[in-house]
């Protein structure tokens, strides 16, 4: 009898935990395209149409190395629509004595599985996801007993863990964060890093087919799907990352150009989540370019963190908070999302510019999503759970481990502070000086009050002043609130008469 290995949508690595230390004769895997997976919410088409292009690949590099793949197609005529089903429908077909998987990455996949051994009254071994650095109960013991979570000391216990970018126990290039030298705005030029396209082959284009037939509604577009589906083509772009963009990825980290989605970003988080790519492997090559002199230490420190540090950390977490971190909402915010979260049809620039990108792409980046999209949802005091659930629907990379902790803890402050110590806002002065966006706009970003003033300036005084009871008390806001008290009384009310009126028409 053999061993069932289910391997998930994302868990496409050959080194998964749950096949390790087996014979491949003795397992069969267990692929499973789902409908419930497709639309537990409403994923961008371009994200379905990536994982499940992806699997079907995934599935052919399994055989390769000697795997009996078992693969069930969505459009299978008998599909039972879930995990379970599948599972029951695979124990008919092969009697496993077993199963065994890797643990997945969402509280409502593991109470599924954990339901398993007793629904099918079989030996389930859940075996930890060593793709990451970081274990559970290294995590717990981290944070247990501190008074805040800082992602710099779980960084640093991270850095000595792995030795990344450490000689002889210190710090290379004598700190251990370089942040401060990678704030610097960006001009377009013909130079600039392109990330590589990948042309559709006969499995993505079959995939394209199905999701434009099957998810019409879905939000996102599928033109131009050039992403790539195979840890080949992965690592192709994880090296023309480190050849062409590592350099400078530091000092324009939070740099945002008009027309410009990726600029010295690595473009790699779909391929790192889904199991395309090593997290380890990555940073250790980041490492090499530093150390052969071809990428500053700021770069690769930068670049360093956001993978062992924020990544790991984040992850941490997630499975730490647990099932109802979901519903966390401090502040107190009730807003649907504006209908033009869906189009990008917006007269502010640099929303339209970073929603538009969404929708065509599936992707933005960290700061596109973190000081425009998500800095707008939370002064405008969109519901937490909404933002986090359009997240989660629109990024190519966007797993609940991972996106939640980002967008309702670190964007949106939903958790009151667990990830950071004040709330990621800023008014229109920040995206001016971070990007081209304000030049363009319909708004004067100079502006606060009138028909033209640029909507971030009276929205983010309007926050400060509406949320004093629960951030009044914070030293490192206390600055900016004694700003807001030195104007005076005609002025403070001119403000928040102004967002009061952008926030009555916003719907
Ligand atoms: P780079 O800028 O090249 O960074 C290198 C790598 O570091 C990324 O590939 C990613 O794996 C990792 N990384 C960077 N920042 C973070 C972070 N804050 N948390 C976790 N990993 C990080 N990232 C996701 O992978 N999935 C998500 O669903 C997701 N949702 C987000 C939601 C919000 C509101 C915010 C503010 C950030 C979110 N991020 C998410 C983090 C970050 O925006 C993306 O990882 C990054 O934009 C991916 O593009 P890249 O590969 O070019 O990253
Ligand atoms: C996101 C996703 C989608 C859209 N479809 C599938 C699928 O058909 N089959 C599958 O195995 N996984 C899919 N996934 C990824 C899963 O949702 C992911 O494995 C869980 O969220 C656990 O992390
Ligand atoms: Fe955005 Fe304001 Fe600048 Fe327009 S002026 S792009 S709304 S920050």
């Amino acid at each position: 009898m053999p061993t069932l290995v289910p391997v998930l949508g994302d868990q496409l690595s050959l080194d998964l935990s749950s096949l390790a230390g087996m014979e491949a004769r003795d397992v069969v895997v267990l692929m499973m395209e789902v409908a419930d997976e497709t639309t537990y919410v409403r994923h961008h088409k371009k994200k379905i149409a990536y994982i499940l292009s992806a699997m079907r690949h995934h599935a052919q590099a399994l055989v390769e190395a000697g795997y009996t793949v078992d693969y069930v197609r969505l459009d299978d005529p008998e599909a039972s629509d879930s995990f379970t089903g599948e599972i029951a429908r695979a124990i008919a077909r092969h009697d496993p004595e077993r199963i065994v998987v890797t643990e997945p990455g969402e509280w409502r996949v593991a109470a599924m599985i954990e339901s398993w051994q007793t629904l099918f009254g079989l030996p389930v071994d859940i075996r930890a996801d060593t793709r990451f650095l970081c274990s559970h109960r290294e995590f717990e013991d981290w944070a247990d007993g501190r008074r805040a979570l800082t992602m710099e000391f779980f960084y640093r216990e991270m850095r000595r863990k792995t030795g990344l970018l450490l000689d002889e126990g210190k710090p290379a290039g004598g700190q251990w964060n370089f942040d401060k030298d990678n704030r610097q705005p960006a001009d377009a030029d013909l130079f600039m890093p392109r990330p590589l396209r990948f042309e559709p082959d006969a499995i993505t284009r079959e995939v394209l087919a199905l999701v434009a037939e099957r998810f019409a509604d879905h939000p996102g577009s599928l033109e131009d799907f050039d992403y790539a589906v195979t840890a080949a083509d992965a690592e192709r772009q994880a090296a023309s990352f480190f050849a062409n963009a590592l350099p400078d990825f530091g000092r324009y980290e939070d740099a945002m150009l008009r027309g410009q989605p990726f600029l010295w970003h690595s473009i790699l988080s779909p391929y790192l989540n889904s199991g395309l790519l090593d997290p380890l492997d990555l940073c250790r090559r980041a490492e090499a370019e530093y150390r052969a002199g071809r990428a500053p230490i700021n770069s690769v420190e930068g670049y360093i963190r956001q993978i062992l540090g924020w990544r790991e950390y984040v992850r941490g977490i997630y499975w730490r908070e647990g099932p109802e971190y979901v519903e966390r909402n401090f502040l107190d915010h009730r807003r649907d999302l504006p209908a033009w979260f869906w189009t990008g049809e917006t007269d502010m620039q640099c929303l339209r510019e970073a929603i538009g990108q969404t929708l065509a792409t599936g992707h933005a980046h960290h700061i596109q999503r973190l000081m425009v999209i998500g800095n707008f949802a939370l002064l405008a005091g969109c519901d937490p759970k909404q933002v986090h659930e359009w997240y989660l629907q629109v990024y190519v990379d966007a797993y609940e481990w991972v996106e939640l902790p980002n967008t309702l803890g670190m964007s949106q402050f939903g958790d009151g502070g667990l990830l950071g110590s004040k709330p990621y806002v800023a008014s229109g002065a920040y995206i001016n000086r971070m990007s081209d966006y304000c030049g363009t706009c319909a708004y004067n970003v100079k502006e606060r009050v009138g028909p033209a003033a640029c909507p971030f300036n009276a929205l983010y005084w309007h926050f400060l002043d509406r949320h004093r009871d629960k951030l009044g008390d914070n030293h490192r806001m206390a600055l900016t609130y004694r700003n807001w008290d030195r104007q005076n009384e005609d002025s403070r009310e001119g403000i928040l008469a102004q967002a009061r009126a952008f926030l009555a028409g916003c719907a």
